[in-house]
């Protein structure tokens, strides 16, 4: 794929630069539980500087004005950093690391968007509840008596979801103390593209990786029909939509997407209910109105849309601790931004999502963690520019209501059945 390339910055003049500075340390963020290091970047030299902090040179913007413009879809597109072009080895034309232009990406997107929308979501309700229950079989046994690691225990969680919902592969990741086999090989596969390449230790991997999807496209085929999104990729209006390497592709995607994200959110969110009593308690009411005093209920696809306050509290901990922390935006055309930066066709700006959602716009004391923001008379009033943990336009993230009522439903679960109790006064770590 030569005529393919990722986008570099333009040169521009007179911009502030934290280039050669070394990034904020843990001392400059004491106090501030959720912040990074590259949110005080935007802080201090915002809203539009250049750094090199991940090792390329970038130019980076962070203000609602700025953002605004670079979500305008008539002037820029989505562009392939150099780190997701390096992973391009293992997700190849898949949704997530398809140039802007290449022709897979409209043909897969229109085949899955219909798995992904409402309409199909509720094909994976079951899967979900599937490996929702052995979670709970797993802490229930542990009540009383030992300590759980969330975290760890949601990466599951989220890993194993996606392998059903998405493929119907049973990874049987709480049988492993680590990572299942697939999961591992997969994460290797990963880490090692981004690293070093497309060394023998890589396609070794993803020779591994490769048969085993094959073995799940032949059983699918075989089966003819069922829930899962796979069964979605083979049967396009009764004939074969995508082609067998696209949809490895798009498999490769679904694990990275489910690896890196929700099982971020998930964690996340348990943590700020622990922090905050009064957000938990005002949960659990809601929660325990809908699912009742059984503990075993089983919540419908229906039941979950109803949990208004959670999705909110699920927002903020996006707003506050945005799982995927910049995206890229390429000029389609010779333009201007704030009035006053060139962008010529082709070059590339990276938006600084955790620092666009500390904006003053946000009103006072962003750093607090409160559910309030996102109380639907607040949000009616407030930019979409401003809040981007799903990235925009056409390339936005296609998985986003399957994340949301993945993590809206465990969570709801998990404060219906236990109480969490913080025993080790966990700390965030970055
Ligand atoms: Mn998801 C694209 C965030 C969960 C599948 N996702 C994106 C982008 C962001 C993002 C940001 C855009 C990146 C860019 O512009 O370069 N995704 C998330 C977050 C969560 C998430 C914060 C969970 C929380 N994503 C998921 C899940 C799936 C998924 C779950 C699949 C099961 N995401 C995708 C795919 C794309 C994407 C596929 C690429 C879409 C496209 O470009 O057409």
């Amino acid at each position: 794929m030569t005529e393919f390339a990722p986008s570099l910055p333009p040169t521009l003049d007179d911009i502030a630069s934290a280039e050669g500075h070394a990034l904020p340390d843990r001392a400059e963020l004491a106090g501030r539980p959720y912040a990074l290091p590259i949110d005080l970047l935007g802080e201090r030299y915002g809203p539009i500087f250049y750094a090199d902090f991940n090792g390329f040179r970038k130019l980076y913007v962070c203000s609602m004005d700025l953002v605004d413009e670079l979500c305008d879809e008539a002037r820029f597109a989505k562009n392939i950093t150099q780190t997701l072009d390096r992973v391009r080895p293992l997700a190849g034309d898949g949704l997530f690391t398809a140039y802007h232009g290449e022709p897979n990406w409209q043909k897969a997107h229109d085949v899955l968007l219909p798995g992904f929308s409402y309409a199909g979501l509720r094909n994976y309700h079951e899967a979900m509840l599937d490996i929702n229950a052995e979670l709970i079989s797993r802490w229930d046994a542990r009540v009383g008596q030992s300590r759980v690691n969330v975290s760890d225990d949601l990466q599951k969680l989220a890993m194993d979801t996606v392998a059903l919902a998405g493929f119907g592969a049973r990874f049987a990741s709480f049988d492993h103390d680590g990572l299942a086999p697939i999961p591992q090989c997969f994460m290797s596969a990963l880490t090692e593209a981004v690293t070093h390449g497309e060394t023998a230790e890589f396609i070794a991997g993803r020779t591994l990786l490769h048969n085993y999807f094959d073995e799940l496209i032949a059983g699918h085929r075989a089966a003819g029909t069922g829930a899962d999104l796979l069964y979605v990729m083979l049967d396009h209006d009764g004939g074969p939509a995508l082609d067998t390497a696209n949809i490895r592709n798009q498999i490769m995607t679904f694990l990275i997407a489910g690896q890196l994200t929700t099982s971020e959110l998930m964690p996340n969110t348990v943590y700020n209910l622990i922090h905050h009593p009064a957000v938990l308690a005002r949960v659990r009411r809601d929660v325990d109105a809908v699912f009742g005093t059984d503990d075993d209920y089983l919540p419908s696809y229906d039941d979950i849309g109803k949990l208004g306050y959670l999705r909110q509290v699920i927002s903020e901990t996006l707003r506050l601790s945005p799982p995927v922390l910049t995206f890229d935006r390429m000029a389609l055309a010779d333009t201007v931004i704030g009035g006053k930066y060139p962008i010529k066709a082709g070059e590339a700006v990276t938006v600084l999502v955790g620092a666009l959602h500390r904006q003053p716009q946000w009103g006072d004391n962003v750093e607090l963690f409160d559910p309030d923001r996102f109380d639907p008379d607040q949000t009616a009033g407030r930019s979409p520019a401003l809040f981007k943990p799903f990235g925009t336009g056409a390339r936005s993230c296609i998985g986003r209501q399957f994340a949301l009522h993945e993590a809206t439903m465990l969570i709801a679960r998990l404060v219906h059945r236990y109480h969490l109790v913080d025993s080790q006064h966990y700390v965030l770590q970055w």
